[in-house]
């Protein structure tokens, strides 16, 4: 009997990484999850193995270099990689902008998936048939006014999958970007504005529908499960009320 392929999520503590860990364990993999927040991922992996699937928590911070390597030595063969982790900090212009939430983006969303990738990379090879997952956003393909660091550093991790696809073609691992647009999960916005919720409902103000975390959840599910010669190089998904970043549909 072949044994069950591995999906490891980053960021899976909550919002997309979670639902995607719930929705990889439905489909069959053997799922991974990590984040910092140790008591998250293991409440929702009890949640994923009482419902019959396979889960496994790990307590890991992407950013630490050491600690992703520590983790790495555990796999001699994984299926899928999902890059989730990361966010945004703050929404203010350039000219006004905090260089340390630019640094701490570019960290958590370039270097935490420079990191993890670099790491999986030998186990996603030696599988013989490996998936690379990065979750960028629309903030990586245009920008927008007040996007700032954030656009600075999804833009990064959009340059990181487009590189690291040509530079692996002819191995058995392929690169997948799901670039989702206004997506309203438990804590996005409200990180983003440092738990001031008020500034973070109005995101979604009057917005009829944003995406879900399960809806990204499935975009990811869909892509990861195609036959392997297929590669969903780049996907875009928003909902049907933003038509590109900056123009959103209100009814307010
Ligand atoms: C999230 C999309 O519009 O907040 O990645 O930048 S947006």
């Amino acid at each position: 009997m072949a044994a069950t392929p591995i999906a490891v999520i980053t960021g899976a503590s909550s919002g997309i990484g979670a639902a995607t860990a719930r929705q990889l364990a439905a489909a069959g993999y053997r799922v991974v999850l990590t984040a910092r927040r140790k008591d998250r991922i293991e409440a929702l992996t009890a949640e994923i193995n009482e419902a019959g699937h396979e889960a496994t928590a790990y307590a890991l911070d992407v950013t630490d270099r050491e600690a992703v390597d520590a983790f790495a030595t555990a796999f001699r063969s994984l299926a899928v990689l999902v890059n989730n982790a990361g966010g945004a900090l703050g929404a203010d212009p350039v000219a006004t902008g905090d260089p340390a939430d630019w640094r701490q983006m570019y960290e958590t969303n370039v270097i935490g998936t420079l990191n993890v990738t670099q790491a999986l990379l030998p186990a996603l090879t030696a599988g013989g048939d490996g998936t690379i997952v990065i979750l960028s956003s629309t903030a990586g393909l245009s920008t927008y006014e007040g996007g700032g660091g954030y656009v600075a550093a999804k833009h990064g991790e959009h340059v990181l999958a487009e590189t690291l696809r040509l530079e692996i073609v002819g191995t058995p691992v392929r690169v997948i970007e799901v670039a989702p647009g206004m997506v309203k999960t438990e804590e996005f916005a409200t990180t983003r504005f440092r738990g001031d919720t008020e500034k973070a409902a109005k995101v979604y103000a009057g917005v009829d529908a944003p995406l879900t975390a399960d809806d990204v959840a499935d975009t990811i599910t869909w892509a990861v499960t195609r036959p392997s010669h297929v590669n969903i190089d780049l996907l875009v998904v928003r909902p049907r009320a933003q038509a590109s970043n900056s123009k959103v549909h209100r009814t307010l």
